[in-house]
């Protein structure tokens, strides 16, 4: 047990900061076993008057310290700072610190993977490195100078551009990089490795060349063509759909093995973990060649949002991460399909967001207090950061929000600001109103909206009542009504949209939602021949009244998702069965059926749990058959009805229950995908054979989409009677890409028997090579619901293959498991909380960031069964037990506990 509690962080006690420096010059001299760095900095005074200065260092061997050219004693030193008695208003301090990053294994700072030296900074691995003002609103002008020895480091970058390189005898070598755009210090990155690269240029809208690099380890240097072409796609997109240039000669991108999250946005010197670059199709999904695609994007987004415009303090985070989130959905949206892609992130922000925003961890988009800033990096700061800046688009419309990211580009390039300074912009070049909107950014919680059709047939008018509530968060009892975008349509009997007379008041005069619209007197029409109107809900209840309604309709609410809410609505399974076939919005098509299944599955888990047996509901087989027939159409959009297909996830039923029993979500949902499989087993092959056209492989959308719904039927089918083992075995043998091949592995992984075991012997030899492949092969075997998965983890985990010290590996067996496998890890016996729990204890030291992040499944104990909630709580409170806590861990397992 921790005796002390680690120190909140107030955003109400925010202070800009004492000093700021005028330059920094680093020169970091890497040695086996330490690293030298000497850090020559300019501060000036920001304060009127003789405040000390203080930086920032942790886990630093301070070697000397000098001001205006002379040595000191004159400081104090703790295991945080570094103080200076006041020195002035302008000085320049050199200090001298040795590092050691071959022992860190928090892989925060500078780091060593495979060999190779690389850094994270961000929020605040800087101090970790040299005693410096580590606070993003502390924006300065870098020169590093990088120095190796020659056989292990030939490579030596930093961010910037190169200004001079070369020999200093004693087989070393150097190199200086000088950015000239002012960046907070997170930002700051060094590379020092044996890599090789593959080399492009882009040339930009002002017609100057950029020559773009990207390093990997030798080997991997086949398997980076896509993510070439992605960055290149990227910084194109940018310039058409914000008019955003890159401002220097070289954009690197390093590829690494061991990384705590995705990627890191360092100024020309992006970092990844080499799972969002590396791609193939013999290695990667289709899935991970999109993921590739937009994270590759979003860190070159970064670059305006983010980098140039940065945020004041940490509370601020959403700013460029809800942000660039929007802009790389966008993006994504953009190259591929965009009905799939809104789809996927609204499966995303559900699965995910949602829970932690209804749980004990739940917090605004702008949090104010934190213990350890690095737990903040959430779904939802980045998820619902991102559909509220989506609102904000829907609100304005495509040119006026296009304004106002102009000017805020315009008024901030080069400072560090706050989410109020961006909705400032969006406020004063577009003259809308987004006073109440701001609450997106301070409360928490997701707000259930109810909307109430009524159809007046004497007066021809359509009246639409919309009320909602925010739920109690933690810390937030009392919320106020939120300021929601409302997105309708009202569908006709013949299937197609009314084009009726709107309420007055309700639609801003220019809006556009969707980028092929064409506006006609505030009336938005989308490419697919609908009609929508954007209703804005203000109050706590609302009425909108439509005249000149002919006939009786079925309204089509909140298309396209317009709000991160959850919506209860008074339409009967019927309407929603009309909706399915004909809703002009895809993403409501899509969502009727998702809804029909969801209300079905829920009635069968009453039964169940009240001692009845569950039967699937005759009516929503036949429309699921309805569906399959749309997807055998010649001219269907595949990857949709691949999606349209799948039934809601696991996490997504549970969702709809008071108190959470997996068992029982896992039975019924399982019963239903028997009984489709059963009755439409001929049409689920015939629409498999179709798709499973021997051809070569191609990576496009349409072949992509083959690709998803014939795999959405091989699931089917094994979860049918008789399920066709030699089927899955043969895809898996004759695959010519790793989409097809995982798909049938993944199937054949829920099965026991010998088909099983051999495929994944020979996929493990067959991929021996390539780590990312056999992170698949670990969470495959233990994202199985099946009884083995248990013992099977526990050999799994003592496989020479795994280690506590790679965060993918750790990922790919102990995330994969607690989040994907919810029937194993809430097993009755409480074995699958022992072992997430004993994973947790160890990186707890090791790896607070990774071990942090594993609590997530823990975190919603109290929703789940008695048994299993004492079970949980118990985990929690072993950990809580441990010396030597983190703050990251303390932080999560003290509040989730409250
Ligand atoms: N900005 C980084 C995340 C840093 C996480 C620090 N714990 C990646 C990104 O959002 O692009
Ligand atoms: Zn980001």
């Amino acid at each position: 047990m921790r005796t002390d509690t680690p120190k909140t962080i107030l955003l109400k006690d925010y202070q800009p900061p004492k000093y700021k420096v005028a330059d920094v010059h680093l020169d970091i001299r890497i040695f086996a076993g330490k690293t030298l760095v000497t850090a020559t900095t300019r501060f000036t005074k920001n304060h009127d008057g003789a405040e000390p200065l203080v930086l920032n260092g942790e886990r630093l061997k301070l070697v000397s310290v000098a001001i205006n050219g002379a040595a000191t004693t004159n400081y104090t030193v703790d295991d945080k700072t570094l103080t200076i008695p006041h020195p002035g208003n302008e000085f320049t301090t050199v200090i001298e610190t040795e590092i050691c990053p071959e022992e860190n294994t928090a892989l925060e700072g500078l780091y060593m993977s495979g060999g190779n030296y690389c850094t994270q900074c961000e929020a605040e691995g800087f101090r970790t490195i040299t005693y410096f003002p580590d606070r993003p609103d502390v924006m300065t002008i870098f020169t590093t100078r990088v120095e190796g020895d020659k056989k292990t480091c030939p490579v030596l970058l930093s961010n910037g551009n190169l200004i001079e390189d070369g020999d200093c005898g004693d087989g070393r070598h150097y190199a200086i990089w000088h950015d000239p755009f002012p960046k907070p210090c997170y930002l700051f990155a060094l590379v020092a490795g044996d890599l090789v690269h593959i080399r492009d240029s882009f040339t930009t809208m002002s017609g100057r060349i950029v020559d773009l690099r990207i390093y990997v380890r030798a080997g991997d240097e086949n398997q980076c063509d896509w993510a070439m072409e992605s960055l290149k796609r990227s910084m194109e997109w940018d310039e058409k759909t914000y008019g955003r240039e890159y401002q220097l000669d070289r954009f690197n991108i390093v590829a690494v093995s061991d990384f705590n999250m995705g990627a890191m946005e360092n100024t020309s010197l992006n970092i990844f973990n080499t799972a969002l670059v590396l791609a193939r199709p013999e290695t990667a999904t289709d899935m991970d060649f999109e993921r590739v695609e937009g994270v590759i994007a979003h860190e070159y987004f970064h670059n305006w949002t983010g980098n140039r415009v940065t945020c004041r303090d940490w509370f601020q985070l959403s700013l460029k991460e809800g942000l660039t989130v929007f802009r790389d959905q966008e993006f994504t949206a953009d190259m591929n399909s965009r009905g799939v892609k809104r789809i996927d992130d609204v499966v995303r922000l559900r699965n995910m967001q949602f829970p932690e925003d209804a749980g004990p961890m739940a917090h605004p988009i702008r949090p104010d207090n934190y213990i350890e800033i690095n737990n903040f990096y959430t779904l939802t700061v980045y998820e619902k950061g991102a559909e509220v800046i989506r609102m904000q688009h829907t609100l304005l419309g495509d040119d006026k929000y296009r304004k106002a990211t102009d000017l805020y580009f315009d008024r901030y390039d080069g400072m560090a600001v706050t989410c109020d300074d961006f909705l400032q912009c969006m406020q004063d070049s577009s003259g809308v109103d987004l006073s109440q909107f701001k609450l997106w950014y301070s409360q928490a919680g997701t707000p259930e909206v109810t909307a109430e059709g009524h159809y007046d047939a004497a007066a021809k008018t359509y009246h639409l009542t919309l009320s909602q509530t925010v739920p109690p968060t933690p810390g937030q009892p009392d919320k106020k009504p939120m300021h929601i975008p409302v997105m309708v349509g009202l569908v006709g009997p013949n299937g197609h949209d009314l084009d009726v007379t709107p309420p007055p008041s309700v639609i801003p005069a220019k809006a556009g939602i969707h980028t092929n619209q064409t506006m006609d007197s505030g009336l938005r029409r989308n490419d697919e021949k609908g009609v929508s109107y954007l209703l804005e809900l203000k109050d706590s209840k609302q009425t909108f009244t439509f005249k000149n309604v002919a006939v009786k309709p079925v309204p089509s609410i909140l298309r396209g998702f317009s709000a991160p809410v959850k919506l209860h609505t008074n339409l009967s399974d019927d309407d929603y069965r009309f909706l399915m076939v004909h809703d002009s919005d895809g993403f409501n098509r899509w969502e009727s059926g998702q809804i029909l299944a969801l209300r079905m599955m829920g009635r069968m888990i009453d039964t169940v749990e009240s001692g009845g047996a569950a039967v699937t509901d005759p009516a929503f087989i036949d429309s699921y058959g309805l569906m399959l027939d749309q997807a055998n159409a010649s001219n269907a959009d595949r990857a949709l009805m691949a999606r349209a297909l799948s039934l809601p996830d696991l996490a997504i039923i549970a969702q709809q229950r008071k108190i959470v029993d997996p068992d029982t979500i896992f039975t019924v949902r399982r019963r239903v995908l028997h009984d489709l499989a059963a009755r439409y087993r001929d049409q689920i092959q015939a629409i498999y054979d179709s798709c499973n056209t021997p051809t070569t492989y191609s990576n496009d959308a349409e072949s992509a989409g083959r690709r998803a719904l014939k795999n959405v039927c091989l699931r089917l089918l094994m979860n049918g009677p008789n399920p066709p083992v030699s089927l899955a075995r043969q895809q898996y043998e004759s695959a010519n890409n790793m989409t097809d091949r995982v798909a049938a592995l993944s199937v054949l992984a829920e099965t026991d028997g010998a088909d099983r075991d051999a495929v994944f012997a020979d996929f493990f030899k067959r991929f021996e090579q390539y780590p990312l492949v056999i992170d698949k092969w670990f969470s495959l075997q233990a994202s199985a619901p099946i009884p083995s998965t248990l013992d099977r983890i526990a050999t799994l985990k003592d496989h020479p293959a795994f280690s506590l010290l790679n965060p993918n590996r750790v990922r790919s067996l102990f995330a994969a498991f607690a989040m994907n496998n919810p029937v194993c890890f809430h097993a009755k016996d409480g074995r699958g909380y022992d072992i997430l729990t004993n994973a947790i204890i160890a990186l707890n030291t090791k790896n607070p960031q990774i071990a942090a992040r594993l609590l997530g499944p823990l975190r919603e104990w109290r929703r789940y069964t008695p048994d299993r909630q004492a079970k949980m709580k118990a985990a929690l409170e072993r950990i809580l037990a441990q010396e030597n806590l983190s703050p990251d861990v303390f932080e999560i397992v003290s509040k989730t506990l409250k």
